[in-house]
């Protein structure tokens, strides 16, 4: 997977990662030490792995679930303990509590909202057990409280988005709506920043925006109630492939064509939406690539073993219009 550095490891990153090491190393075998982050498992080479997803909730999150589950398996070194959290924080927060308790050798969870998360955070590092985020990041001040974050950037997402809508329909004075991802998801928040910013100074005006959850039932929902409120929409911005499907049921519902009598632009890139756009019934789509078990399998086993991690990894991201979706769909992974 191709990918971009942005930030060096700093040296407190790297002696955090040492003692989580040492810690580990020094545990006997046969006995787990709840909440002391030194477990029997790193003893036998196996690395007991806590991941809490955020859900079930669209075809990204299947096939992200689907690379974390067929990479961390017992023939790569891992004990892997999963758990969904239904896009509930608060069931987030009780599952990375109890892999704390059970004293697994590294946390990874894809945080469901950017906000919130220092205490259980904190409590992580009390225990001595590395944090990784994978997917979505956490905002808070303190970058201690996680080892390296592995995700595609956001804003460059919705920016790519923003700047083919530009390029394709600046001039025709276009009025669109925006079906938002989940309200305070890092993803939702950074898609909409940087399609604002990228259709900024262009005569394409947005005229409503509402949150779908990154759902096909309530992007539809949310959709139906855009052609009630507006009959003059031109173009759909929906954040994920799902809520973009949800959106063309219902515009074909209410008798127009998708992707001709109203424009379709999502993000995501998997298999349904592909096919969608192949269809002609989405106009064009930036990826963002699910497939993070790879490198969050690496970085775990290089922070047990003390090795140094990048903070940050950046995903590359593409996009396909209608052509080049016809021309990537038979061979696409996912
Ligand atoms: O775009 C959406 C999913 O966090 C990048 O979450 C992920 C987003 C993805 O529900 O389909």
């Amino acid at each position: 997977m191709a990918r971009t550095t942005l930030t060096r490891t700093v040296l407190a990153a790297v002696s955090a990662a040492s003692l989580f090491a040492l810690g580990a190393c020094s545990s006997d075998a046969g006995t787990e030490a709840a909440g002391g982050g030194e477990t029997a498992a790193a003893d036998d080479g196996v690395i007991t792995l806590g991941f809490s997803q955020v859900g079930a909730e669209s075809g990204w999150r299947a096939a992200n679930t689907k690379s974390i589950q067929d990479t961390l398996t017992a023939e790569n070194g891992f004990d892997l303990k999963f758990s969904d959290a239904q896009q509930k924080q608060e069931n987030q927060i009780q599952a990375i509590r109890s892999y704390i308790t059970q004293g697994v050798d590294v946390i990874a969870f894809s945080p469901v909202v950017e906000t919130g998360w220092d205490a259980v955070l904190q409590e992580a590092k009390a225990a001595g057990i590395p944090v990784i985020l994978t997917d979505r990041a956490v905002d808070s001040s303190d970058e201690t409280l996680y080892e390296s974050f592995i995700g595609s950037d956001f804003v460059k997402e919705g920016e790519m988005a923003g700047e083919w809508v530009a390029e394709q329909y600046d001039g025709e004075g276009y009025k669109a709506v925006e079906l938002q991802g989940t309200t305070g998801a890092a993803p939702a928040i950074d898609r909409k920043e940087g399609f604002a910013s990228a259709i900024e100074g262009t005569d394409i005006e947005l005229i409503d925006s509402q949150t779908g959850n990154f759902t096909r039932a309530e992007g539809k929902t949310v959709m139906e109630g855009f052609l009630n409120a507006h009959d003059d929409i031109d173009l759909v911005f929906a954040h994920n492939d799902d809520m973009g499907l949800g959106a063309i049921e219902a515009i074909e519902a209410a008798g127009l064509t998708p992707g001709e009598d109203i424009k379709i632009v999502t993000i995501d890139a998997v298999k349904d939406g592909m096919q969608a756009l192949a269809d002609g019934k989405i106009n064009y789509i930036v990826e963002c690539n699910p497939l993070l078990g790879p490198d969050l399998a690496d970085i775990a086993k290089k922070v047990l073993a003390g090795e140094e991690v990048e903070k940050r990894i950046v995903v590359k991201d593409e996009a396909f219009d209608q052509a080049a979706a016809k021309e990537a769909l038979p061979t696409r992974e996912y």
